[in-house]
């Protein structure tokens, strides 16, 4: 091997190991630089007699010509290396699934009363809205309920602490108060027009029937399985001056079949007993077919509303009459979803919830 195979060799050797580009361009430095071993054979060069200047030139030539090939190429490996480094390290994987936000969804309870108020508005029914704390009037006695009834024991129903009888004092234990304050606005908006007055305070002039639902939260002192001292409800009332059971079984008949999606559900009326509503009845229905098929399942009570009721709206009962029903949404949302406990509305158990999106 002569001197400038050995200084190609070496360089090439020295540029293999030179890992960094700083480390390269110092390889580069001895071969190349101004006092590189290629630098000197030139300078070198000088001394040799004119006759071998030209072969020795060229060869030197051939050599630097080697040593900046083996150099870029080695400048091109790092620069591969340190690109392929940066690709990894930024490397996104488009096949995974997204980081996205969690997503909320409806309570299944207002599921439920989102659909009995759709299905009842179809049919002509407003939705009333009403105050959770209620006055002793609104809640019980406005609604025929006896002084001495249970319901109004202070076991029975939550009392507000300082309360009175002249000003709100309790929790709500049914949505009726909402359909008493909504009739009395009503039957109040029609007098005022028509400013008939049978002289006993009660109107007895022409108005449109009343046709709400009452939907919202209701308390009572109760607390297993099947009762929360929070639950829901929801009632309807429907008065005017030719309805009757009739209706109600339509209407009844009609929602259940909807709200359950099943065409050939039936109903049965058990007698029952209200102070608010004279005659008075349990509905239950029964499934043609499913899990509950051939069970008769109580889903709601009904009646005709009671005449002292219908004289606390204002109106006089010997023109009036009409039918209420009430129903629970947590009953019904248990039944359209197969739960059987009902704390699991309320324990706020998102892998609960969430089956419910
Ligand atoms: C007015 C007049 C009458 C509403 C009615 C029922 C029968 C009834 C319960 C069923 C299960 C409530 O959710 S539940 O606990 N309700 O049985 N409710 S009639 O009667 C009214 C309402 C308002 C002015």
């Amino acid at each position: 091997m002569n001197d400038l195979t050995a200084i190609v060799e070496s360089a090439k050797a020295a540029f293999g190991v030179a890992q960094a580009p700083a480390d390269l361009e110092n390889a580069k430095a001895r071969f190349l630089g101004k006092s590189g071993q290629i630098t000197e054979l030139m300078k070198g060069m000088a001394a040799l007699p004119v006759e071998d200047k030209k072969t020795r030139g060229a060869a030197i030539n051939v050599a630097k010509q080697a040593i900046e090939a083996a150099l870029n190429d080695r400048r091109q490996a790092l620069a591969d290396a340190e690109l392929e480094i940066q690709l990894k390290a930024e490397a996104l994987d488009v096949s995974l699934t997204g980081r996205r936000r969690g997503q909320g969804g409806l309570h299944p309870v207002s599921l439920t009363l989102e659909r009995i108020e759709a299905i009842f508005g179809s049919m002509g029914f407003d939705v009333a809205d009403g105050p959770e704390i209620e006055t002793d009037w609104f809640n019980f006695t406005a609604l025929n309920t006896p002084e001495d009834h249970p319901a109004r024991s202070m076991h029975d129903t939550f009392y507000i602490e300082g309360g009175s009888t002249a000003a709100p004092n309790l929790l709500r234990t049914h949505t009726s108060p909402m359909q008493i304050r909504h009739a009395v606005q009503h039957v109040k908006k029609y007098s005022e027009v028509s400013n008939i007055d049978e002289g006993n305070g009660l109107f007895s002039g022409s108005m449109p029937e009343i046709r709400v639902i009452a939907p919202g939260r209701t308390y009572r002192v109760d607390s297993d399985a099947t009762h929360s001292p929070m639950f829901h409800q929801c009632e309807g009332l429907w008065v005017g001056e030719n309805i009757s059971f009739k209706d109600l079984k339509y209407v009844f008949t009609d929602f259940c079949r909807t709200f359950f999606e099943s065409e050939d559900l039936v109903l049965r009326f058990r007698p029952s007993f209200f102070p608010f509503t004279e005659p008075s009845a349990e509905v239950d229905i029964q499934f043609q077919e499913g899990p509950l098929a051939g069970k008769w399942l109580e889903v709601a009570g009904s009646g005709q509303v009671h005449p002292n009721v219908i004289r606390n709206m204002g109106l006089d009962p010997e023109r009036y009459i009409g039918f209420a029903f009430g129903m629970g949404p947590d009953r019904l949302t248990m039944l359209r979803y197969g739960v059987n406990d009902l704390r699991l509305f309320f324990d706020g158990d998102i892998r609960f919830l969430s089956q419910f999106r």
